[in-house]
């Protein structure tokens, strides 16, 4: 792998920085670096993605905006003012909606009514849906989607089902170990790793792992604001 500058400048804005990504003032939740914008407003990203994908139409650019959404999201209001006006405008727009079986510790039981799937289809979305943690498998489905989206200049949603692997966040996990377990045998690199050579495999981790370390270092080691 080549030096990746990006991963110490996101180390350093995990921790809140002055050398970070955003100065150190977005830290985990607020980032944004060239067209990646994240929001720590549970479904705040929807009206903004819908926006810059109007934007791009107004423009004629020809580039899509793609918004990520979890289950626990879609209680957000937000959300369905964007599918609508995404809908209505018909803005190029793809919705990745990630329903992991969970919000934050909450599970999708006992947080969602009806069928995820029919809220878009509800504004006229078409939804693609696979129960799939195949990254490539999940590369083909976004392509075709993306491809529609960008030519017939309207809105798509792509729901994807599987498991949170991690916590939400810091100490607010409290589901049952054997199903995190269970959900671990379809984490994504280890259906990726056996398409890899063994030692090619092996390589990719030892680097990757370096990189990591040595963003870490330099992140605690590096001045933070007075
Ligand atoms: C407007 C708003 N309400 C509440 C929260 C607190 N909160 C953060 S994440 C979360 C649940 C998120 O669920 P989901 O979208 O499924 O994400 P996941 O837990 O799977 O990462 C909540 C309630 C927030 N960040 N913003
Ligand atoms: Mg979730």
């Amino acid at each position: 792998l080549a030096y990746c500058g990006e991963i110490e400048s996101l180390y350093l804005e995990l921790m809140g920085k002055p050398a970070g990504l955003c100065g150190g003032r977005g830290g985990s939740q607020h980032l944004h670096y060239r067209n990646f914008y994240s929001n720590g407003v549970q479904g705040g990203i929807a009206p903004v993605a819908t926006g810059m994908a109007l934007a791009e139409k107004i423009k004629g650019s020809g580039a899509i905006a793609v918004v990520f959404l979890g289950d626990g999201t879609m209680g957000e209001g937000a959300v369905y003012e964007s599918f609508n006006l995404a809908a209505l405008w018909r803005l190029p727009i793809l919705f990745v909606i990630e329903n992991n079986g969970y919000a934050q510790s909450t599970p999708y039981q006992l947080q969602v009514a009806g069928e995820l799937r029919a809220r878009p289809a509800a504004f006229g979305i078409p939804v693609v849906e696979r129960a799939t943690t195949d990254v490539s498998e999940i590369l083909s489905v976004a392509s075709h989607l993306i491809d529609a989206v960008r030519s017939e200049c309207r809105p798509a949603c792509l729901l994807l089902e599987n498991y949170r692997l991690g916590p939400h966040s810091k100490g607010d996990d409290f589901r049952d170990a054997a199903e995190i377990n269970a959900a671990w045998e379809s984490e994504p690199l280890r259906i990726l790793k056996p398409r890899l050579r063994e030692t090619d495999a092996a390589a990719i981790e030892v680097e990757v792992e370096r990189l990591v370390q040595r963003a870490k270092e330099n992140a605690l080691e590096a001045a933070k604001y007075e």
